[in-house]
């Protein structure tokens, strides 16, 4: 077994985060009071009662709402600097986290606030946190891939200091075949590129992300044991697949962490990593998902060593930073 101590001292890359996810209902109530804005759940006891999720339309609901309070590049920058405080009290060392730029755009807020507001706490999270970071544009698939397009050609033209694209938000009925003109354009700018697949929607979304969109790395892909062949495939050719364990009980994706593919997915031989997913409204940071998996599943130190090792050798970190953090 490991204690919590050890499992802290990991070095640690975090894969899979939303900056927006890690929006704690107190940091939500103090930008909102800043903001002059008035929530429709203006404390924080009415506000917590809305954490109770039944998928993940309801939880977007709730994700999407509270954005409200993200109005000056400030907000941007102090939400991502109070996610690396408490990312560096997990382990974390290296993190490439998404931002939605379409849901800033759509509230009227613009681009380049949102851009500017998290490039300047990532600009010096390796001083301040000893955390080398990236910056991922994730693309909301219940829009149009027209309004994607818009909005990448805007990232390019402004130089964003973005590495890759994703893609997330609702997935069943918003298949990867609605985003090949996107993930192509994306590749062409020499970005690198991901795509959330397998979470709620079927294991032929994870397979069409790769075969039609050329993503290098799948964000869940927990689906994909369903289907024999897809699992061989990711195993021969170590897919990372970005698994976020208390975001799928959260989220009822399964029904409970002991009901978890994790375990399943790690004999098989899947290249599978840990992270937070939206931190702030699935029940804790990335090390309290080691921790309820280590407790459930009676881990030893060598399969948190595997994960961890995992993380950073799926990360986009430079191959020295990669050697200094294995
Ligand atoms: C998300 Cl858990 C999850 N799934 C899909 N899209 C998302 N955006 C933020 N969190
Ligand atoms: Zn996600």
């Amino acid at each position: 077994h490991v204690d919590a101590g050890a499992l802290t001292a990991l070095p640690k890359a975090e894969l899979h985060l939303h900056i927006e996810g890690t929006l704690e209902p107190e940091l939500i109530l103090e930008l909102a009071a800043r903001n002059g804005i008035a929530l429709p759940f203006p404390t924080l006891e009415l506000l917590h009662e809305q954490y109770q999720f039944t998928d993940l339309q309801s939880f977007l609901d709730l994700y999407y709402a509270n954005m409200a309070v993200l109005v000056t590049a400030d907000d941007f920058t102090d939400m991502t600097r109070a996610y690396l405080r408490r990312a560096k009290e997990c382990g974390v060392r290296h993190a490439e986290i998404m931002f939605d730029p379409q849901a800033h755009v759509a509230r009227g807020v613009e681009l380049a606030t949102a851009v500017n507001g998290i490039a300047a706490a990532l600009a010096t999270s390796v001083a301040d946190f000893g955390i080398s970071t990236e910056l991922i544009a994730a693309f909301l698939r219940d829009e149009s891939e027209g309004s994607a397009l818009e909005v990448l050609e805007e990232l390019l033209a402004m130089k964003a200091p973005i590495i890759g694209i994703g893609l997330d938000s609702a997935e069943v009925g918003n298949p990867p075949s609605k985003f090949i003109r996107l993930y192509k354009r994306a590749a062409e700018a020499g970005l690198r590129l991901v795509a959330h697949a397998g979470e709620e929607g079927p294991p032929s979304y994870v397979e069409d992300a790769l075969n039609l969109l050329g993503v290098e790395r799948i964000d869940h892909g927990i689906r994909a044991v369903e289907d024999r062949i897809l699992v061989k495939r990711l195993v021969r050719e170590q897919t990372p697949l970005t698994v976020c364990p208390l975001s799928n009980v959260r989220l009822r994706a399964v029904d409970t962490l002991a009901a978890h593919p994790l375990p399943q997915m790690i004999s098989a031989g899947l290249n599978v990593c840990v992270n937070s997913d939206d931190p702030a409204y699935f029940g804790g940071y990335v090390s309290a998902n080691f921790e309820a998996l280590a407790a459930e599943f009676g881990w030893d130190v060598a399969t948190v060593e595997l994960l961890a090792g995992n993380s950073i050798r799926s990360s986009f970190a430079s191959v020295a930073r990669k050697a200094e953090l294995l």
